[in-house]
Parts: structure tokens; sequence; C-alpha cells
């Protein structure tokens, strides 16, 4: 399992602090390919607009693909057009950091 052998590379303390997280990546990704792409992305975003929608307005499709854009630009380490679990990883330990 390409999950598997991903998590084999983060330490495992990290792994149980972050269940949460590994839960909202591994939904998102919808073909599980261990990569979260554009589609999937999207898709994320969607998602938390819909849970939120009580609190936020709806947000434009110009303005999802924006934040697309940020998330890509600021996480996509390796600059293939995709968020993989480590990057994800490290983009959400980086923005915790206080
Ligand atoms: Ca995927
Ligand atoms: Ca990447």
């Amino acid at each position: 399992m390409v999950t598997t052998q991903k998590l084999d590379n983060i330490p495992f303390e990290d792994i149980s602090d972050d269940d949460d997280l590994y839960y909202l990546f591994s939904i998102h990704d919808a073909n599980n390919d261990g990569f979260l792409d554009g589609h999937e992305l999207r898709e994320a975003f969607t998602d938390n607009i819909i849970g939120n929608k009580d609190e936020q307005p709806p947000l434009k499709l110009e303005e999802i693909i924006e934040m697309i854009d940020h998330v890509l630009l600021e996480d996509d380490m390796d600059n293939d057009g995709k968020i993989s679990w480590e990057e994800y990883l490290l983009s959400q330990t980086y923005h915790q950091v206080s």
C-alpha cells in the first residue's frame, strides 16, 4: 500500500499526534495514490466550504482556484503539482508553529 510505505518515513510519534491530519488527507485522496492533486484539493476546499456555509458566504470558483494555487505554491516542495502526505504534514506542522 502506498500510504503505508509513505508512513514509514514519518517518525512514529508524529503519526499518533497527526491522526486527524492523516484522516483528513486520506479522505480527500480520492484515488488513494498518496497525493492530493489539484482536483482533489478542489474537492477538499469545496467540502470545507460546505461545512462552514452558515458562517461564510460560498466562495467563487475563481477564489477556490486561487486558494489551490496558493497551497501548491507554498506547500508543493518538489513542484510536481501535487501535495504528498509528507508535504501536507510539513505544511500543517509549519502553520501550527507558534
Ligand atoms: Ca490522489
Ligand atoms: Ca509535491
